[in-house]
């Protein structure tokens, strides 16, 4: 069990949501193994050519939670999964709930410094990767970090070639030995997030399986999943967002079926989506944009019910468009790997659905919006997003000086965004605070992104900011001085960021050069300026000569 290092819920908030029964006491692994036993024989995973029964996914689950614990791993032990969109993801993923391993949900774009970053501060004991992915040698990297982070022991491998001393995870995912161990205690961190980073490296958020089921439930139910849902992941399965809102775990409790897809590209996605039935899916605006058009050519999609869109603010423009183009009920979705969770109800009238991005998914959540001394703002105004909750934790694991930022004294979590709420309380993202770069969905830290440019010895000044892009939404642009007499070019700054490893979604896309950076008031770096200023020249580069 994990305990040292977790914020806690004060004991009144966990026993108020204990009493409203938000908090079963039941461990995920549990929850998922009582779903499985309803409807055995129906299909719950489906992935290319293999597909699994409710029963056939359970015990493998087991089968692996079970040789998980022969290779000397034990509750409370971190595995850190860095795995595709696959059916070995989803049997790990279980595994891990069942035996109280809690897996640390990585991304397939992560290179050495993420992964080591969290390998090292999650202390994990292993770290799963597929043996290769889009050219890159993931079983290479994996075998480096064992040698570099010390708690690291065991690397498990999905694919065909695996190296010696690896460990198979087809293998320890096939049938085999059933699993009587206890369950984790339902306070016990259930998985690792990343937080979307506003900080140099991303920083873990413990999920506890009562507060996580409940997330996952309560967004099933408001999403109307039930044993005849069929959900697509083509975003990145270990995002908050596919996993649990409702997501995988959502689909599975609801006795439903999960189709894994290893990217949103649209005509992978549309034959897959008529194939297999599929009702209900999630995706970031800029895969809603690509989605759209590939319809408006090809047709709408027959038995998709529901698009989920969110991760970044969809225009109002292409919401409008969802329903007459795909055929299917557009959910925006505004949510966090840091927990509060906003739904528009598949029930509103379309003005809100197109218009807002939901309201809080439990009668529990509380928002405050306000301003910059913490004052509330009135409604229709816009302020700064403060939440409290039954599924957001207090605190980051082991960062209490991030901790002191991020929360307030009394626990509120500061998510950086500038809302506005309407009179029945739904939110309108307007735009943020934070100092983070949200690309097509995928969250940057300005702050990463500049340690990393200032190591480039020609450098002597640099600000990362956010660009508009038609297509992502925005893209990092870099303001550099250079020092006198030095010159820095686009191409060294991204080979510089390739060579320190880190995911290629980070690199500029843009490098600006100045003779120096503006500054405000109180002579901080004055990014609005120079966001308005990248801004203009973009719109100006894309006019027409
Ligand atoms: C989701 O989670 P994260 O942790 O990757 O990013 C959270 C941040 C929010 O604070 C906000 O800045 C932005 O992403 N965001 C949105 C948004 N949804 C997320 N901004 C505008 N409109 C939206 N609809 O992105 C996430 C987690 C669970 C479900 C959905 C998204």
């Amino acid at each position: 069990m994990v305990r040292d290092g977790v914020v806690p819920w004060p004991e009144e908030f966990a026993r108020r949501y204990v009493a409203a029964g938000f908090w079963q006491g039941r461990a995920l692994g549990e929850l998922l193994r009582e779903a499985a036993e309803s409807r055995p024989d129906s299909v719950a995973l489906v992935d290319g050519g293999l597909r699994l029964t409710h029963a056939g996914l359970a015990d493998r689950a087991d089968a692996m939670a079970a040789r998980l614990v022969g290779l000397g791993l034990g509750p409370g032990d971190r595995i850190v999964v860095q795995l595709p969109n696959t059916w070995e993801f989803v049997v790990l993923t279980l595994a891990c709930l069942r035996a109280g391993i809690v897996p640390v949900m990585a991304l397939p774009a992560h290179r050495r410094a993420e992964l080591a970053h969290l390998a090292g501060h999650a202390e994990a004991a292993a770290i799963a990767v597929p043996d290769r992915l889009r050219d890159f040698d993931h079983q290479s990297l994996a075998a480096q970090l064992v040698a570099e982070v010390p708690a690291l022991r065991h690397v498990l491998v999905a694919g065909d070639e695996i190296a010696a001393g690896h460990h198979d995870l087809r293998a320890l995912g096939a049938p085999g030995p059933g699993w009587s161990g206890p369950h984790p205690d339902s306070r016990d961190v259930a998985v690792f997030l990343l937080s979307g980073g506003t900080t140099g490296l991303p920083k873990l958020i413990a999920r506890t399986h009562d507060d996580y089921a409940y997330n996952a439930l309560a967004s099933a139910q408001v999403c109307g999943f039930d044993a005849g849902t069929v959900y697509l992941v083509s975003l990145p399965a270990g995002h908050n967002f596919p996993l649990a809102c409702p997501g995988i775990l959502g689909t599975l409790l609801s006795g439903g079926r999960v189709v894994m897809l290893p990217s949103p590209e649209p005509v992978r996605a549309f034959a897959t989506i008529a194939a297999e039935g599929v009702t209900h899916t999630a995706v970031v605006p800029a895969v809603a944009g690509r989605w759209l058009e590939h319809a408006a050519e090809h047709g709408p999609l027959a038995s998709l019910r529901v698009l989920q869109v969110g991760g970044a603010r969809l225009a109002d423009e292409l919401a409008r468009r969802v329903r007459p183009v795909l055929g299917a009920t557009l959910q925006q979705v505004f949510g966090m790997a840091e927990g509060l969770l906003n739904y528009t109800r598949l029930d509103d009238p379309e003005e809100i659905i197109c218009t807002t991005q939901g309201r809080p998914l439990s009668p529990d959540d509380e928002v405050r919006l306000v301003d910059e001394l913490d004052e509330d703002v009135p409604d229709g105004e816009p302020g700064s997003l403060l939440t409290r909750g039954p599924y957001t934790p207090r605190g980051y694991y082991r960062a209490p000086e991030q901790n002191a930022r991020a929360f307030t004294a009394d626990g509120w979590y500061r998510s950086g965004d500038i809302c506005r709420r309407t009179p029945d309380g739904y939110l309108i993202v307007e735009g943020r605070d934070k100092d983070m770069i949200n690309r097509g969905g995928e969250k940057i830290s300005a702050e990463e992104v500049e340690n990393l440019v200032y190591q480039l010895p020609a450098v002597s000044q640099v600000a990362a900011v956010a660009m508009p892009d038609a297509v992502l939404g925005e893209r990092v642009c870099v303001f550099v001085v250079p020092r006198p007499g030095a010159a820095v070019t686009l191409d060294e700054v991204r080979d510089a960021m390739d060579a320190a490893g880190v995911a290629r979604f980070k690199l500029p896309e843009r490098l600006e050069l100045v003779d120096e950076l503006p500054t405000t008031k109180v002579g901080k770096i004055d990014k609005k300026a120079l966001r308005a200023a990248v801004a203009a020249r973009v719109e100006y580069g894309r006019r027409p000569p």
